[in-house]
């Protein structure tokens, strides 16, 4: 199967990552979504970065369903892998902190589209000042659920890859919209994560994952 889109993207990294941690083989295009729209239209003509081709030829598009895909193909693997916790509290905490995660990248990214697709006359700044809010709630309340519940980079599950993908995101690319020092847990925590081989091998950028497809 190819991983299609950039590694600059959160949602193609966390796949990038996750596909990995289940132990499943992967080809990767670096695809834009902006800057090649014609060469992404052939691939998906929806141009939604992530898309997987499955080995059939079939297009799955958004990050939480392609690695929904992921994990049912690596429960048929043996030994199982999953990312995801199977008891119902932990399973509960860790979708919390996937989706104060994946919130945290929406209105990172909100922000950059914003900034840089928008013609600075027409920015609307009410919209940039409401999705800043939530932008900070989001971090604030995945800083306070790990200050609760530390998360292991050791053990890494998927709450983990998607709150250390998503911290990287925004530090890399709005750092002054909220700093490090807002977050101490969280950035201790993505700091770890980054040295995992899995992170190192799909790093936030143009590249393309290297890994054997
Ligand atoms: N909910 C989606 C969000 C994906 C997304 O918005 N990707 C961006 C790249 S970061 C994209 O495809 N942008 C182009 C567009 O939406 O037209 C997911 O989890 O995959």
């Amino acid at each position: 199967m190819q991983l299609i889109g950039m590694l600059d993207s959160p949602y193609v990294r966390r796949v990038a990552i996750s596909l990995q941690l289940l132990g499943l083989r992967f080809g990767h295009q670096s695809v834009s979504v902006f800057s090649t729209f014609a060469q992404f239209q052939k691939i998906n003509p929806v141009v939604k970065a992530p898309s997987l081709v499955c080995d059939d030829g079939t297009v799955l598009m958004d990050s939480t369903l392609i690695i929904d895909y992921a994990e049912a193909l690596a429960a048929q693997a043996s030994p199982r892998k999953s990312l995801m916790p199977a008891g119902i509290s932990e399973r509960q905490q860790a979708l919390r902190v996937i989706g104060l995660a994946l919130a945290a990248c929406e209105k990172s990214v909100q922000i950059i589209y914003e900034r840089n697709l928008r013609p600075a006359e027409k920015l609307h700044q009410p919209w940039v000042s409401r999705v800043t809010g939530q932008l900070l709630a989001a971090y604030d309340a995945l800083e306070a659920e790990i200050q609760q519940r530390p998360l292991e980079a050791g053990s890494i599950n998927q709450a983990g890859v998607t709150a250390a993908v998503a911290w990287h995101f925004t530090q890399m690319m709005i750092p002054e919209v909220v700093n490090m020092e807002r977050c101490p847990a969280l950035s201790r925590f993505t700091e770890k994560a980054e040295q995992l081989p899995a992170f190192s091998a799909a790093p936030h950028g143009a590249s393309t994952y290297a890994g054997e497809a």
